[in-house]
């Protein structure tokens, strides 16, 4: 084979070259370019070529030796770049997975679903409403007169210039719906938003969370009240706690009262909580009015009811002992995440 055949041949053998390993990279680094080398033996053979031919076949010798190294430039690079990239061989398949972090409940809803499980195992459904509601299911149905101050400017938030629509002040608004929509028997509960247009402080918000129920059916009685009252407040509270019925006033029902709990902190015996009392006020009660009735186009005469309300800030506030309303709101991620194991 002459020499310029030998370097076309070789030129050829470079052009169809691949490599899959840096170990191919290597031996071609060996059989082309090293010392012992393919093109190395170019060179040596070059000796032997005539005056006129140096100058044409010295270029293709330097063309092909040129072609040769860019090759293994390329090559090296290529694996190069595929080491730092690549993770196969590097990753550990046997390494635990990542923990994921747990959402947690909002204690409010922790406390609202076990207020709804608590009735719904004595028999009461849970239903709900509208937050914007009119003078009738907020105020007139329920027996507030005219004058009441409830209904004044400064307690409720109005929607706009609209004398007749606000933002509902209690969530007894859904239980006049009800009244109005049903035939008793009727034993629900109702759980949501309420607005009330107060200054912000830590024992004073501008909206918070109410369950009020209500049962009415034939011979209901202030006894079925506070039996099913005592009930949820052993369940709630535990088995050993006690309830105190003191009487009140509230324009939707007649007679009317307030309850209390025994001290859930100190058990009676006294301390910042209760103020010293043994007692802490949970909420207000009493037998549905008869005026209230006869709104809602239910007979008093034939049927009577029990009703109650209560803050599910104020239970909660009793259960986590916690300070501050405003923690209910302000989504701090220090509080919240402290109820991470409850439902
Ligand atoms: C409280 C007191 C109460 C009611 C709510 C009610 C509803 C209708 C008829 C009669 Cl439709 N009563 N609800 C009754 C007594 C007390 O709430 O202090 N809530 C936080």
């Amino acid at each position: 084979m002459t020499l310029t055949e030998e370097i076309a041949q070789l030129h050829s053998e470079l052009a169809s070259i691949t490599f899959t390993s840096p170990e191919e990279v290597e031996q071609y680094r060996i059989r082309y370019l090293s010392k012992k080398g393919q093109i190395p033996a170019l060179f040596e053979r070059f000796k032997e070529v005539t005056l006129e031919e140096r100058k044409s076949i010295g270029k293709l010798i330097n063309e092909l030796k040129q072609l040769a190294e860019q090759l293994w430039k390329d090559a090296q690079e290529q694996f190069q770049a595929a080491e730092t990239t690549s993770t196969s061989g590097l990753f550990d398949y046997s390494a635990p997975g990542w923990a994921m972090a747990r959402g947690s409940r909002h204690p409010l809803s922790v406390v609202a679903n076990e207020i709804n499980a608590i009735f719904s195992r004595l028999g009461f459904t849970v239903a709900e409403g509208p937050e914007i509601e009119d003078d009738w299911h907020i105020f007139s149905a329920l027996n507030f007169p005219e004058e009441h101050p409830a209904r004044d400017m400064q307690d409720t938030f109005f929607v706009g210039q609209h004398p007749d629509m606000a933002l509902r002040t209690h969530t007894s608004s859904v239980q006049i719906r009800m009244m109005e929509s049903k035939t008793p028997p009727l034993r629900m509960i109702m759980p949501g938003r309420v607005y009330r247009n107060e200054a912000i402080s830590a024992r004073a918000h501008c909206f918070f969370h109410q369950v009020e129920g209500l049962d009415v059916d034939e011979n209901v009685s202030f006894a079925d009240l506070k039996q099913t009252l005592l009930t949820f407040s052993r369940e709630m509270f535990g088995e050993d706690t006690k309830i105190r019925l003191r009487p009140s006033y509230f324009p939707f029902t007649e007679p009317s009262a307030e309850m209390d709990i025994s001290c859930t902190v100190c058990k009676g015996a006294g301390c910042n909580i209760c103020k010293y009392t043994g007692w802490v006020e949970i909420l207000g009660c009493g037998m549905v009015h008869p005026n209230v009735m006869t709104n809602c186009g239910i007979d008093p005469e034939k049927y009577t009811g029990f009703a109650f309300g209560m803050g599910i800030e104020r239970i909660a506030i009793l259960k986590y002992q916690v300070k501050d309303l405003r923690l209910f709101s302000q989504n701090d991620m220090r509080f919240l995440k402290q109820f991470s194991t409850e439902w």
